[in-house]
């Protein structure tokens, strides 16, 4: 059986055609997914990617003895930026392993436990802020969400403040993160010939990677100066760390590409996933109000504390469903270990880049029922949740490659949202806002604004 494909160009292909659109592509790929089903087949200067959107299909996919990781696309010009960082490494690249090894106790539960307080720290400034502003000003949360995340993960990983709340823009680095991301999609999609006569671009391209690189380097060359400061966290544990297996450890090299992905790979999607999380509440007032009963019961006016946040349990299926609808990272590249066949039907040659397109697969009726496209955090409990087939909950990618920042992500966002609506009630600036959807790598909503209003007798 050939893949169904849209129409394409000679030469180009489905390129520059306006099939994917690089500022939405979240959009673009539920158009095709709408229209071809299960599995389809675009091409890029005949370069095939066979992009798979079921759970049956995805299922196969996730199975890593027949399908690995594949660097490729946008996800390669990240690299040059990050590196053979984590995010980026190619599947089988030595340092990998190293670091894999180096730093997964880093983000063990313990270790996330033990983050608390700063991540407080951080969440306070937020709250402190929107205390400030007062229930008449709109409120951008993906913004001040993309600031808690990266001051976050700055703060607990090297110990470094960001200060983005001091400050009227958002920091250069993120700025500077945002537009190289954005470039990184572009380029993924324009030939080399082209894309050397693009000057300004390039220029820019470069200076933004070189605007991440200094601070990265500027930060350990601050640690090493002075040893002294030098606390459990994770920069500490790269330039200490010795992998167990080989007893080597990181290159300076290494762990500047390591802080340059934990900067990149942590924040633009914890504040996707708050930001979502925010809409939905908003626009399921049933779920709202069962939430912040859940939060008044469990946290009452007390200050929160690590032992409120197993207890929320109505909260933790409020992001395990609103991530399931939205997922800010919405594709998953892997390739084929030899040629081989899916669905009993469709081959698939060894090489061929594929994707998980994340959104389809947790928007799939044969999983979800027929109401799968509406908001409803009741599927994730009850151990509903644990009994889903296999790999039909994949926001966080894929077995060695899955998502090393999950149990941070989680309790940053569990903190965030249970201060959150303890403190205040959310409103829709405009009441008859829809979701519209705005992508770098990393996909998140679209000129979405909340009031906050205190609530009488709140902290
Ligand atoms: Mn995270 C990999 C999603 C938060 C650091 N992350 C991945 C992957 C997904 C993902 C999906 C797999 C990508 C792929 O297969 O190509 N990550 C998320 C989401 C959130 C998130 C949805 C928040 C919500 N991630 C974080 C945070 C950090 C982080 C926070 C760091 C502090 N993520 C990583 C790293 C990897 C990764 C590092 C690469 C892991 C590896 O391949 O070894």
């Amino acid at each position: 059986e050939p893949i169904p494909s849209p129409p394409a160009y000679p030469i180009v292909g489905h390129a520059h055609t306006g099939v994917i659109d690089p500022v939405n592509t979240a959009q673009s790929y539920r158009i095709l997914r709408e229209k071809y089903g299960p599995i389809y087949q675009l091409n890029f200067y005949g370069k095939p990617f066979v992009v798979v959107t079921s759970q049956k299909l995805v299922n196969e996919l996730c199975d890593e003895t027949r399908f690995h990781k594949f660097v490729s696309g946008a996800l390669e010009e990240v690299r040059h930026g990050a590196g053979d960082g984590l995010f980026t490494a190619y599947h089988g690249e030595e340092s990998w392993g190293i670091a894999h090894r180096i730093l997964m106790p880093a983000f063990g539960p313990q270790q996330i436990l033990g983050m608390f307080n700063d991540m407080l720290d951080i969440n306070s400034q937020l709250l402190l802020k929107w205390e400030r502003f007062g229930p008449d000003h709109a409120i951008d949360p993906t913004d001040d969400f993309t600031r808690l995340a990266f001051d976050t993960v700055s703060l607990c990983a090297m110990s470094y403040r960001v200060n983005s709340f001091y400050q009227e823009g958002l920091p250069p680095f993120v700025k500077a993160m945002g537009s190289f991301l954005l470039e990184c999609g572009r380029r993924s999609q324009t030939p080399s010939l082209v894309q050397g006569l693009m000057r300004t671009a390039n220029a820019q391209y470069d200076a933004d990677i070189k605007l991440m690189v200094d601070l990265c380097d500027q930060i350990v060359a601050h640690r090493k100066s002075h040893p002294e400061e030098a606390k459990n966290d994770l920069l500490n544990r790269m330039l200490e760390g010795k992998d167990p297996k080989t007893g080597r450890g990181l290159s300076d090299a290494n762990i500047r590409n390591q802080l340059i992905t934990f900067l990149i790979a942590g924040h633009e999607t914890t504040s996707g996933l708050l930001s979502f999380t925010c809409y939905h509440l908003l626009s399921t007032p049933s779920a709202y109000v069962k939430l912040q009963a859940e939060i008044d019961a469990v946290l009452g006016k007390e200050p929160i504390q690590l032992s409120h946040l197993p207890k929320l349990e109505y909260l933790q299926a409020v992001l395990r469903e609103s991530i399931r609808l939205n997922a800010p990272l919405g594709m998953l590249l892997l390739t084929p270990e030899e040629d081989t066949v899916i669905g009993g039907q469709w081959e698939i040659k060894k090489g061929t880049r594929c994707g998980v397109e994340i959104n389809g697969l947790q928007r799939d009726q044969t999983v979800w029922g027929e109401d799968a496209a509406e908001f409803k955090p009741e599927r994730m409990l009850d151990g509903k949740f644990e009994a889903l087939p296999p790999n039909s909950w994949k926001p966080f990618g894929n077995g060695a490659r899955a998502c090393i920042g999950r149990p941070f992500a989680w309790q940053e966002s569990l903190m965030m949202m249970a201060t959150l609506l303890q403190k205040f009630d959310l409103r829709f600036d405009d009441p008859s806002y829809h979701l519209q959807l705005k992508q770098t790598l990393t996909t998140k909503p679209k000129d979405f604004k909340m009031h906050v209003i205190p609530r009488k007798g709140a902290r």
